[in-house]
């Protein structure tokens, strides 16, 4: 069986999401990250760079997070997550555009609003980052305002790193103006799927 390497509230969550639209059987191995599990050896050798995810499929290791789910698309149910490859160009464009062109910006934002000691925080490159980000979300909100989807009317695995990212912008206050934006990305969290693999508590009657 497929084993994902994961932890809640990281970029983990991207590959359970896209297992569970899938309905494909896998383990969770838990990494507890505070507590330094993925700088262990026996994970090291699965990913030197000592991150999560990774999945193992038989004997195949896939690390990067946005590679896992395109490889998931493509070997598992194909045409379910991933459109024909004549189809592919607003696909692989947003796919690379959230992680070449705005997680840097979100990460930044993270680090020196957040996660960083206060005395190393650095008020203006949150300015600099947040500028960069509305102009950079701009360009996905008019995408999607011109369909219900990534590609077109079809839900697919670019839809799962890009609602994985506005995601994580909303909750750091980032699509205050992006109404479209907040709009995609509450039909995103009302998939079962991406409750699964956000481990939300879901009300049961
Ligand atoms: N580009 C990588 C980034 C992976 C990453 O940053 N993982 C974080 C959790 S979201 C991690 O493992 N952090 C632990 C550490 O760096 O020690 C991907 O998308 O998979």
């Amino acid at each position: 069986m497929m084993k994902l390497y994961y932890s809640r509230q990281s970029r983990a969550t991207r590959p359970r999401w896209v297992l569970e639209e899938l309905g494909l059987d896998y383990e969770i191995v838990p990494m507890d990250l505070r507590a330094g599990d993925q700088r262990k050896p026996e994970f090291r050798a699965l990913n030197p760079l000592t991150q999560i995810p990774v999945l193992q499929d038989g004997d195949r290791v896939i690390c990067e997070s946005g590679a896992i789910c395109l490889y998931l698309a493509d070997r598992y149910q194909p045409g379910t997550l991933a459109p024909a490859l004549d189809q592919r160009a607003d696909y692989y464009r947003f796919c690379f555009y959230i992680y070449n062109t705005l997680e840097h910006q979100l990460v930044e934002i993270f680090l020196h609003s957040r996660f960083l000691p206060e005395e190393q925080r650095k008020p203006e490159r949150v300015e600099q980052a947040k500028k960069l980000v509305r102009v950079r979300l701009q360009i996905i909100s008019d995408h999607l305002a011109r369909r219900p989807y990534i590609t077109e009317d079809r839900f697919t695995a670019a839809d799962v790193l890009v609602g994985s990212a506005l995601d994580w912008a909303a909750m750091q206050g980032l699509l205050g103006d992006f109404s479209g934006l907040r709009a995609y990305v509450e039909k995103l969290k009302a998939r079962p799927a991406y409750q699964i693999a956000h481990e939300v508590e879901v009300a049961r009657s």
